[in-house]
């Protein structure tokens, strides 16, 4: 039987439940969620393989997360579309999502501009329709509403966080992507490094943990990550604006931090497998993210790179 395979990439606006869709698909938890928008600042790619039954067709969706569509205002705005864009470039497939609880506006235009723009055949997912209950009609209009607005190859209802009509998403997804080899092995199921996760761990406790416009300020860098036999170490650096979001990070008497600490360790430890040790500190830098040149450094890929690369030979006095 033939094997097909190819780039699927998420689009949306913020809280859509892009994320969530991406962790349901793949079945494990590789982006972090929550109810506040600009949760995922990164693109991130999950590998659904194929079949997840038998005799079924046999392949390998890529499937790339993206950060929200929004009109950037700041350096690290910019830096998140721009990861949408990438993520557009080249794909075989876009899956709109849109949460069918919310009514459309500009924005959703937007979305759809980028789809245009693209020239990519596209499906539209209708989102969260395990809140609208008995509404049917309500989603019958805007089925037809959407039908209007582009020439969508497929419109599914879905419900990410259910579960709901994904094995027919997926059908209809493999269905249309071309032969194509085996990107991944079949253990894979992301390209992040566990280190840029456990980072994102961590950046999500803060936002579950705190209020108000903390969640937009916090950036998180892992500094040290080694892993040993029994024991992985890891700090990390949360970075924050200014001396009053500092002190709320921190909490009376650091109660906050080590609940955040306590928290993700435990999360890091069930990823990793194994234990931690954990050591969080935070910083603050004003305006982080208005520096173009922070919130580059801010890429995993390229703090990989950096990693990785050989050091460079330091200038002779
Ligand atoms: N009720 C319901 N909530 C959902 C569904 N999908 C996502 N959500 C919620 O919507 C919020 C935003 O989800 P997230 O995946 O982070 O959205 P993203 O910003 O598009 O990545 C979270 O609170 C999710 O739990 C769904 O199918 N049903
Ligand atoms: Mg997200």
């Amino acid at each position: 039987m033939s094997f097909h395979s190819g780039f699927v990439c998420i689009l949306g606006r913020p809280n859509a439940g892009k994320s969530t869709l991406l962790n349901s698909l793949v079945g494990e938890k590789l982006a972090i969620i929550s109810p506040k928008p600009q949760t995922t600042r990164n693109r991130i790619q999950g590998i659904v393989h194929l079949p997840k039954q038998k005799n079924k067709t046999r392949g390998q969706v890529i499937l790339i997360d993206t950060p929200g569509v929004h009109k950037p205002d700041s350096s690290l705005g910019r830096k998140m579309m721009a990861e949408v864009r990438e993520a557009l470039e080249g794909c075989n497939l876009i899956l709109v999502i849109n949460d069918v609880t919310r009514k459309p506006d500009r924005e959703d235009e937007f979305v759809l501009d980028l789809v245009r723009e693209s020239g990519t055949p596209a499906f539209l997912l209708l989102n969260k329709i395990d809140r609208i209950g008995r509404e049917k009609q309500k989603l019958l209009g805007i089925i037809d509403e959407y039908r209007r607005r582009h020439d969508f190859r497929e419109i599914i209802p879905i419900s990410a966080l259910k579960r709901d009509g994904l094995d027919l998403l997926v059908q209809k997804v493999i269905g249309v992507l071309p032969q194509g080899p085996r990107y991944f092995p079949d253990d894979q199921v992301t390209d992040q490094p566990a280190r840029f996760m456990a980072a994102e761990i961590i950046r999500e406790q803060i936002l579950l943990d705190t209020q108000e416009e903390l969640p937009y300020v916090v950036t998180v860098v892992i500094e040290q990550f080694e892993e040993g036999e029994k024991l992985t170490r890891i700090a990390a650096l949360i970075y924050c604006e200014r001396e009053g979001q500092k002190a709320i990070l921190v909490g009376k008497g650091g109660q906050m931090l080590k609940k955040i600490g306590t928290a993700a360790r435990l999360a890091i430890e069930r990823m990793l497998s194994t234990r931690v040790f954990l050591e969080l500190f935070v910083k603050v830098k004003p305006g982080w993210r208005e520096s173009r040149e922070f919130v580059e450094g801010l890429d995993w890929r390229r703090q990989l790179d950096n990693l990785t690369a050989p050091r460079k030979l330091l200038p002779k006095e």
